[in-house]
């Protein structure tokens, strides 16, 4: 996976430079486009990766939904739950709202806006940011398979922690249908491992494509910022997390960074946690050595109301687009950004640019202009990917500190470096 993220980069790269304006023509046959833009990028590049993304979010709905009944069913006391999501829970808005402070600090430090005189005429709408009631509420689906249909991530996990606490509870009829939930997870794995293994080309065909439009023209004045998000971003990822997995856990964080190779180029090539569900679930059972009786719940939970890596965009991005547009702001106001970014994330799918959509709301709440977001919306692409990396390290670090704190983690799995390796 590696190799097809590295040379995938460089062949779009290479790409981007036999295509000074964008397009070519390599053999102009009239009724066929064989120009490099026409077959190669439009072409090949963008239906390989299209459909590597397609067959990653096509797992997503049944493999949480199953390997979370399989989770519930397997705590023979659901009354652990409610104490596992309050763990999970808890510690996903503690580490977002660190994150935030930090971007927030940061940037204010280094003040990547000022003086910076950019204009836009566009106008960016924003929806309003939901009150916590109509999160907690929208989180119990009125039909299931609607919510199947849709993807509705919360949902979905709240169907199917219901429905395994009914199977848990219902005798003999329970456990016929846990052992057929058992063994459709086993099923639903498999195709994940499967799927690994076109991984490669799919990573390759999505970063060339990507890298034959990312130049460095796009970043001009931007520079600065797009390296306060990124730097807080690499902070958080080999600092903040390797400190709390350390002092919470005593695991020895240099372990997990590597273990977590696959799940982040995963994370970075599709710029959606949701997408790499299936691998930070593989990741976390089969390499970190959290049951699945934890990370079921945990990995799918994480993926859509843990975003610290978009809290962290959002953090700068709140203070750029203050000093591009000279407005201070008070220290009320940073409160209220931490406040807002923090639960916006609980009520976001993890998908691509789902953080720039929250920024909206976040802009909106401390009066800043909406349409700042469209001076970096350029840059974003690259920031997305490496925060929705950064999201993933997150969910999985939670799940490890939940897991351990619960003796549903397996240390043995965690010190041995080859575990997981053969499923791929
Ligand atoms: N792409 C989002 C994710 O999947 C993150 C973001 O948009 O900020 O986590």
């Amino acid at each position: 996976i590696v190799f097809g993220m590295v040379t995938g980069i460089l062949f779009g790269t290479y790409l981007q430079w036999l295509m000074p304006n964008g397009t070519d023509k390599l053999i102009p046959l009239y009724w066929f486009d064989l120009s490099l833009k026409g077959f190669i990028v439009d072409g090949l590049l963008e239906i390989i990766g299209q459909i590597f993304m397609a067959s990653l979010r096509m797992l997503v709905v049944p493999l949480v939904f199953v390997s979370l009944i399989c989770g519930v069913c397997s705590l023979k006391d659901t009354s652990k739950l409610g104490r596992i999501g309050g763990k999970a829970v808890g510690m996903y808005l503690i580490t977002t709202a660190i994150a935030i402070s930090i971007a927030i600090a940061v940037a204010l430090l280094v003040s990547p806006g000022e003086g910076v005189n950019m204009t836009t005429d566009s106008t960016f709408e924003s929806k309003e940011a939901p009150s916590l009631a109509q999160v907690i509420i929208q989180m119990f689906p009125t039909n299931p398979f609607e919510s199947f249909a849709q993807g509705n991530m919360l949902q979905i996990i709240v169907f199917a922690l219901l429905f395994g606490m009914a199977i848990a509870l219902s005798g003999k009829a329970g456990e016929r249908i846990a052992v057929f939930f058992e063994d459709m997870n086993i099923v639903v794995m498999r195709l994940v491992s499967i799927l690994m293994n076109i991984a490669p080309y799919g990573v390759f065909a999505l970063l060339a494509s990507l890298f034959t439009t990312v130049s460095l023209a796009t970043f001009g004045n931007l520079i600065e910022y797009f390296f306060v998000v990124f730097f807080v971003l690499l902070m958080h990822a080999f600092i903040t997390y390797p400190i709390i997995l350390k002092i919470l856990t005593g695991l020895n964080p240099f372990i997990f960074l590597k273990k977590m190779r696959d799940a982040t180029i995963f994370a970075f090539s599709t710029a959606s946690s949701n997408a790499t569900i299936p691998v930070t679930l593989e990741t976390a059972t089969k390499k970190m050595g959290v049951k699945n009786s934890i990370a079921s719940f945990t990995v799918p939970l994480g993926a859509t109301i843990n975003m610290d890596g978009t809290a962290i965009m959002q953090g700068v991005a709140t203070v750029f687009i203050a000093q591009v547009f000279s407005q201070d702001l008070s220290l009320a106001d940073y409160l209220t950004v931490v406040l807002t970014a923090t639960l916006a994330s609980i009520g976001t799918a993890g998908v691509p640019g789902v953080g720039l959509i929250m920024l909206a709301m976040v802009l909106q709440q401390v009066g800043l202009p909406v349409e700042g977001i469209a001076l970096i919306i350029g840059v974003d692409r690259i920031l997305d990917m490496t925060r929705t990396a950064v999201n993933v390290t997150g969910d999985s670090m939670v799940s490890i500190v939940v897991a351990k704190s619960e003796d549903q983690f397996d240390n043995d799995m965690y010190s041995d470096p080859q575990a997981g390796s053969n499923s791929e």
